[in-house]
C-alpha cells in the first residue's frame, strides 16, 4: 500500500465510522434505538436512550479515530526506534476528569428525566376517567386500573378498580391476549403472574415490567388511538414464544359501550356452559 493511500485510508476510516454512527438513528429507527410514539413514557425512554448513545458515539469516535491514527502514525518502521515513555501526568489527569465529567452529566440527565418515565400524568380531558387510590397515581388521582396476569402461556386482562382482589365478586369484564382501553387516559397497569416470571412489554407503550410470583408489579401508559403490539420478555417455557400481546386503544367515548359488550358476551358465554352442564349432568355424561 503506498503512503498516499494509506493516509486516504487513515481519513476516510474513522469519517466512514463516525457517518455511520451519526446516520444510524435515522437509518435504523427502532432497531438500535428503543420504539417509542405510543405513551409519554416511552417518549422519555427513548430520547434518554438517544442523548446517551450520542455522548458515547462521540466518546468512541474520539476514542478510536485516536486508536487508528496512531496505530498508523506510529507503525513499525525500518531502523526506527520506538520512544520510551513513562507517563504522562496532565494528559493522565486529563482523561481521569474528563471521564468523571462524562459520567456526572449522564447521572445528572437521567435524574432529570426519571420522574417523567416514572410518574403517569394526568389523562387528558377527553380521556375516560375513574378514580382509585392505588399506586402509582397520576396528580389528579384519576386513572382507568387495568389488572394484567401472566399465566403459560396468554396475557389476562381484568378491566377496572378492584381488579386485584374483588374481580370475581364484582363481575369486571375480562379479555385475554388483546387488551382494550380508551385514548387519551392514564391507564395503570397492575401486574401479576400465576405461575413463573413474564414479562409484560409493549414497546411503544414503555417499559418493560416483570410478572413475578406473589409480588405486584405496576406500569402505566396513556396512549392515542392504534394497535400497538407486545411479546412477553422473559423465558417462561416451551411456548413463551406465542405470549404476544396486542393493546387496542379506542377512542374514549367508545370505551364505556366496548367494555358492556364484553360483559353480554361473557355472562352470555356463562349461561351457555351452565346450560351445556345442565344438560351433560342430566345424561349422566358428567
Ligand atoms: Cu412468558
Amino acid at each position: 500500500m503506498s503512503a498516499r493511500v494509506g493516509r486516504a485510508l487513515a481519513v476516510a476510516l474513522p469519517l466512514a465510522l463516525a457517518s455511520s454512527l451519526v446516520l444510524a438513528p435515522s437509518a435504523l429507527a427502532n432497531f438500535i434505538t428503543p420504539k417509542a410514539g405510543g405513551s409519554p413514557n416511552a417518549n422519555e425512554i427513548a430520547s434518554l436512550y438517544k442523548i446517551i448513545l450520542y455522548i458515547a458515539g462521540v466518546v468512541f469516535v474520539i476514542v478510536e479515530g485516536a486508536l487508528a491514527y496512531s496505530v498508523y502514525k506510529f507503525r513499525a518502521k525500518k531502523g526506527a526506534v520506538a520512544a520510551q515513555i513513562h507517563g504522562n501526568t496532565r494528559l493522565e489527569i486529563g482523561w481521569t476528569l474528563a471521564a468523571a465529567m462524562i459520567l456526572v452529566v449522564l447521572t445528572v440527565v437521567t435524574f432529570v428525566k426519571l420522574p417523567s418515565i416514572i410518574n403517569p400524568p394526568n389523562s387528558s380531558a377527553n380521556g375516560f376517567l375513574s378514580a382509585s387510590l392505588t399506586a402509582p397515581t397520576p396528580p389528579n388521582g384519576k386513572k382507568l386500573v387495568v389488572c394484567v396476569q401472566g399465566r403459560q402461556y396468554i396475557w389476562r386482562y381484568t378491566y377496572g378498580n378492584g381488579c386485584v382482589n374483588d374481580a370475581f365478586t364484582l363481575k369486571l369484564p375480562y379479555s385475554y391476549q388483546e387488551m382494550t382501553v380508551p385514548a387519551n387516559t392514564t391507564v395503570e397497569l397492575v401486574i401479576q403472574s400465576t405461575d413463573v416470571i413474564h414479562s409484560w412489554w409493549v414497546p411503544s407503550l414503555g417499559g418493560k415490567v416483570d410478572a413475578v410470583p406473589g409480588y405486584t408489579t405496576y406500569t402505566w401508559f396513556k396512549a392515542h388511538t392504534g394497535l400497538f403490539h407486545g411479546q412477553c420478555a422473559q423465558l417462561c417455557g416451551r411456548n413463551h414464544a406465542a405470549m404476544t400481546a396486542l393493546v387496542h386503544v379506542i377512542p374514549a367515548d367508545q370505551y364505556a359501550t366496548w367494555l358492556s359488550t364484553q360483559s353480554a358476551d361473557i355472562s352470555a358465554a356463562n349461561a351457555q356452559v351452565s346450560q351445556l352442564r345442565q344438560i351433560l349432568t342430566a345424561n349422566g355424561n358428567l
